[in-house]
């Protein structure tokens, strides 16, 4: 058989394959967040677009089949032939790996997750794709099925506006590679098309769901992150009326910050590079931090409100309270971390710290009061410091935060390796009674929780202190609380909340999830918190006794007995209805359990999630639930 492969086709299979063999080296996993990927390279393409200035809308809809299109108006890619392969510039561009890097030197190459593993990736993992390219006139045309391979040459399919410019992609994830699933979910899309759309000021980015009827949102925001910041401050009481907006520019980097001052007691700062989400922070966010500190602190001994004798302000007295985004623009920059999500330009830390800096000092001399204000919340937060130190150091003293001496509330593992060990926090006595009978008291411990948890989303660390439980969990945990936190000191690698299926169950399961979210985020960020899944109903006929979990587990049941099978079924109140061994047996056997573990994906829907359902402010607490009122199941009223 001729083999009239050029060496140019090897090389394009042996890319696609490669990145079929091994996905999770071009987007870091297949799984729901992996599939997300899919899409977060093609629109950055379209933003690419928007940062070099030709494209100011784009539009992504998940079709019915959960096939998804993004279009954009920008120039449309070039439709030319490459002359080294031969290949028209798109059949390179979607076949050859790493090939659609755009710009040279001057513009941003705005970068994924994965940082701009370009559009060949997305074909490889695709059943097929499809590129409609706008430009002269023309409609051009390419298809590719089954991983990345052309149909045939790209094509001129029909003619289009002379004046409409611009490229259109649609894939659909291959389900081969995508096995847990190829189900696109809305929020996730929304949430970030929404970032893009803070961060690229004017870029307007529609986002349509063919799935369900009339299920579309427009991000378009002319204030860029001036209104980020007055998003993330909407449920919140804002200190001051104007957002602090500062941006500047030095070799070829520049840096962008607004922020704004609320009443809460916890900072929601969040740092950018190119778009990307620098979650691990880095140089521009260190710049910054710096920078806060060091011009507050000036600023407050300059005008006597710190006296000569009053401690220095610490870097988080100067963040309680702040919402702040920083955006970086970088024409080559260096992420380290974990996820690879740190920038690590040691250069960008001065320019951060100087542009920031200096815009910061001249706003609080051209606005005394607000620069008053400012700064009274950062002493308050500085003596509620100090005084959540005397109070551990009293508490440690008085041996309140001693395991020994809270003894008699947790029934302790006998298991001194964390890894293997968990800690059952359970809502109420008679629960606590039976699952401390019911444990395997070797790796599991017991904490009977008796009141309800103190609201924390609107308490300082000091007052969190004061509440019994709280000091009781603080202890059980070993991990240390504030400035004394260490995750490495955590005694249980599964912390599992264990409620009843109720609403005060569910109350005192969202006032643990706030403490743990606002105190100990690392813990849940580390994805060591669940919640116990006890049984919802209780299924009796003859002396057979089942318990299942929700409606589906229920009918699926049923529908195993037979008709003449005449039974009885209960819906289950309280895990207090269950003796040790069926407790045991239904909800923390090892072996017989679901447990449900609590993720923080993303930790701007989490800050509003429980700023709206814990904060004061009633509105938008009513209008979360109003909103969100058809996913909760198994309403118990
Ligand atoms: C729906 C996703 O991918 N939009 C894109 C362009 C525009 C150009 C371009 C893209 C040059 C040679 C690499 C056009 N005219 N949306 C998108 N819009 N790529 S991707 O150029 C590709 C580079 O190969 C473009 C002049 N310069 C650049």
């Amino acid at each position: 058989m001729e083999n009239n492969y050029t060496d140019n086709d090897i090389q394009v299979l042996e890319g696609l394959e490669a990145v079929r063999k091994r996905p999770g080296m071009y987007i870091g996993t297949t799984s729901e967040k992996g599939l997300h990927h899919l899409v977060w390279e093609i629109v950055d393409n379209a933003v690419d677009e928007s940062l070099a200035g030709y494209c100011d809308d784009i539009e992504v809809v998940v079709h019915n089949d959960n096939s998804v299109s993004v279009r954009d108006d920008g120039r449309g890619m070039p439709t030319g032939i490459n002359q080294k392969t031969g290949l028209s510039t798109i059949e390179t561009i979607f076949t050859v790996l790493h090939a659609g890097g755009k710009f040279g030197g001057g513009g941003y190459k705005v970068s994924g997750g994965l940082h701009g593993v370009g559009a060949s990736v997305v074909n490889a993992l695709s059943t097929w794709l499809e590129v409609r390219v706008y430009r002269d006139g023309d409609v051009h045309y390419q298809r590719f099925e089954n991983g990345g391979h052309p149909c045939e040459p790209m094509k001129i399919i029909e003619n289009c506006a002379k004046d409409r410019t611009g490229t259109t992609v649609t894939f659909k994830a291959d389900p081969e590679i995508f096995k847990e699933t190829t189900e696109f979910n809305y929020d996730t899309l929304s949430t970030r098309l929404r970032e893009l759309a803070f961060l690229n000021k004017g870029l307007r980015i529609t986002l349509i769901d063919e799935r369900v009827p009339d299920k579309k949102d427009v991000f378009c925001y002319n204030g860029g992150i001036i209104e980020y910041v007055s998003m993330l401050n909407k449920n919140k009481q804002a200190l001051h009326e104007d957002i602090i907006y500062v941006e500047g520019k030095e070799d070829n980097i520049s840096i962008e910050v607004a922020m704004q001052y609320n009443d809460s007691y916890t900072a929601s700062l969040y740092s950018f590079t190119n778009n990307i989400n620098t979650y691990e922070g880095g140089t521009h966010e260190d710049g910054v931090k710096n920078a806060l500190t060091r011009i507050i602190n000036n600023y407050a001994r300059n005008n006597k409100i710190l006296k000569e004798k009053d401690e220095a302000l610490s870097g988080d007295d100067c963040r309680e309270g702040l919402a702040m985004i920083i955006s970086c623009k970088h024409p080559d920059p260096q992420f380290e971390g974990q996820t690879k999500t740190k920038l690590g330009n040691s250069e960008v830390r001065k320019i951060a710290s100087d542009v920031f800096g200096e815009g910061l000092e001249r706003f609080l001399m051209e606005n005394p009061t607000v620069a008053k204000t400012i700064i009274e919340k950062c002493m308050t937060a500085s003596r509620a410091r100090i005084a959540a130190k005397r109070a551990r150091e009293a508490t440690r003293r008085k041996g309140d935060l001693d395991v020994t001496n809270f003894f008699g509330k947790l029934a302790d593992c006998k298991s001194k390796d964390a890894s293997v060990s968990e800690i059952f926090l359970v809502e109420g006595d008679s629960a606590g009674g039976s699952a401390i009978k019911g444990r395997d008291s070797i790796t599991q411990a017991i904490l009977p929780l008796r009141g309800k948890i103190l609201n924390v989303e609107k308490a300082r660390l000091d007052r969190a202190l004061s509440n019994e439980e709280i000091r009781t969990i603080i202890t059980a945990f070993g991990t240390g609380i504030g400035e004394d936190f260490n995750l490495d000191k955590l005694r249980y690698h599964k912390i599992i909340i264990m409620t009843d299926a109720d609403v005060d169950g569910s109350h005192i399961r969202v006032l643990l999830l706030t403490l743990f979210y606002r105190f100990f985020k690392p813990i849940v960020e580390a994805g060591h918190i669940y919640a116990a899944q006890p049984p919802l109903f209780v299924i009796k006929h003859g002396k057979t006794i089942k318990y299942v979990l929700n409606e589906q587990e229920r009918d699926e049941y049923l529908a195993t007995l037979s008709p003449t099978t005449k039974y009885d079924i209960a819906r289950m109140k309280g895990l207090g209805e269950m003796d040790a061994e069926e407790l045991n047996e239904t909800t923390m056997d090892i072996n017989k359990r679901v447990l449900r573990q609590i993720t923080v994906d993303d930790a701007i829907l989490a800050d509003e999630v429980f700023s709206k359902l814990m904060g004061e402010e009633v509105e938008p607490r009513r209008e979360f639930i109003e909103t969100n009122a058809t996913y909760a199941t198994n309403l118990d009223v």
